[in-house]
């Protein structure tokens, strides 16, 4: 991010989580309730484990807020882990004695977890190390800053919703949602997916995969409603907003994909079906009536909807293992078992959406400039008229 800096920091069975948003203006207020609604909703969804049952997210605010108004100082989050607790003296900083530290020691890595190549990296022995941080746990923290992301947005009439596209193979054809699509989605029904019609059979399916030890994914699409023309740049590769939008969803822990608008079809036929086509409305507004580019044109926002779904493979967790090797014998072995989730597709949208609305509220910064409200608020309103009179 060019004007926004998140650093997360905190292991998922540790004391809790930090996270430190630098870059926001001063005098912003400060909506609590975002902030509690957003971690609620990523704890919530059909096929999680059962740390969702210990847990309640809620958010210290330990710098950067007083009177309920940003300071333009870093803000500073803590999220506890209430199940630290359950986790002495394994992960307790202060402990020295080897055998207490490595109760739980992880030897046997699970195939697509960060447990290999990170022990690799790290030549750590206990693969402990290495999955307590690249666990999902992490994205709570994420969240939190996220939500600060989006009362900025807010304050602009930005909104950004999300929606289970597809799960496992339920509904995979489905193409690209549009905001009403969005708007129909239940933030409390078990999968948060699109089409509602097929959430029985998508629990139905949880339920399957767990009894048999295994995991399942999905698509997420996040969209992100109001945004204004101009957002990112076509000048430089990391100036443009698709690809600065590609990558943070791509953070999102299991994402191995990331399509942008209707990306994926539109490389598969013909250019007259793929882009498009620009009118001009009698109030003097431009229109497009299709949005298969999803909002982004040369790495600048075109005024339309941005949409970006995001393909996350099955957890790497299985009940059942997966082949693997031992590090202390060094012969094939099945892969360690640590309580996780069959799914949190329904999550990773919530996360995915903390992300857009990082990497939006950075470029609308951006484009605006100041380190107050008032300037932003001057810098939007210039902006928009000058917007209004072109050509
Ligand atoms: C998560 C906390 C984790 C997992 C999940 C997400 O808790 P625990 O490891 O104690 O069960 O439930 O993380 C993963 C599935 C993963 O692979 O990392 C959370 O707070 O979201």
């Amino acid at each position: 991010m060019r004007r926004l800096r998140l650093t997360t920091g905190g292991e998922s069975h540790g004391p809790g989580l930090t996270a430190i948003l630098q870059g926001m203006p001063a005098g912003m207020p400060v909506d609590f309730a975002v902030l509690e609604r957003e971690m609620a909703r990523r704890m919530h969804g059909y096929g999680r484990g059962n740390r969702m049952k210990i847990e309640n997210d809620s958010v210290d605010i330990r710098g950067g807020v007083r009177g309920a108004e940003t300071l333009g100082s870093p803000i500073v989050l803590w999220v506890e882990n209430r199940d630290y607790k359950n986790w002495q003296p394994m992960m307790d900083p202060r402990e020295t004695v080897p055998h207490r530290v490595e109760q739980r020691r992880v030897h046997l890595p699970r195939p697509g977890h960060a447990d290999l190549p990170g022990g690799l990296k790290y030549l750590r022995k206990d693969l402990r190390d290495i999955l307590e941080r690249a666990s999902a746990r992490e994205t709570a923290a994420r969240v939190a800053a996220g939500s600060f992301a989006r009362m900025l947005l807010s304050r602009f009439g930005i909104d950004i919703k999300s929606g289970v596209r597809f799960f496992g193979p339920l509904g995979a054809e489905a193409p690209p949602p549009a905001w009403k699509d969005l708007l129909q989605v239940d933030d409390s029904s078990p999968l948060r997916a699109i089409d509602r019609a097929l959430e029985p059979e998508m629990v139905r399916l949880v339920d399957q995969a767990k009894q048999d030890g295994e995991t399942l994914g999905g698509g997420v699409t996040v969209i992100a409603h109001n945004i204004p023309p101009g957002l990112g740049s076509h000048v430089q590769w990391d100036e443009k907003l698709d690809g600065r939008l590609a990558q943070a969803v791509m953070s999102v822990p299991a994402v191995k994909a990331v399509e942008i608008g209707a990306g994926i079809s539109a490389s598969q036929g013909f250019g007259s079906a793929a882009h498009d086509i620009i009118e001009r409305t009698d109030k003097g507004s431009w229109r497009r009536p299709t949005n298969r580019a999803g909002g982004t044109e040369g790495g600048i926002t075109n005024g339309e909807d941005v949409v970006i779904t995001a393909f996350k493979k099955p957890i790497s967790t299985l009940r059942k293992g997966l082949p693997s090797v031992d590090l202390d014998t060094l012969e094939a072995q099945t892969s360690q078992y640590e309580r996780s989730d069959v799914t949190a597709l329904p999550a990773a949208g919530v996360i995915a959406e903390s992300m857009v609305a990082l990497v939006l509220a950075d470029a609308l910064l951006e484009k605006l400039g100041g380190d107050s409200m008032a300037e932003i608020d001057a810098h939007w309103e210039s902006s928009r008229r000058l917007q209004k009179e072109w050509p």
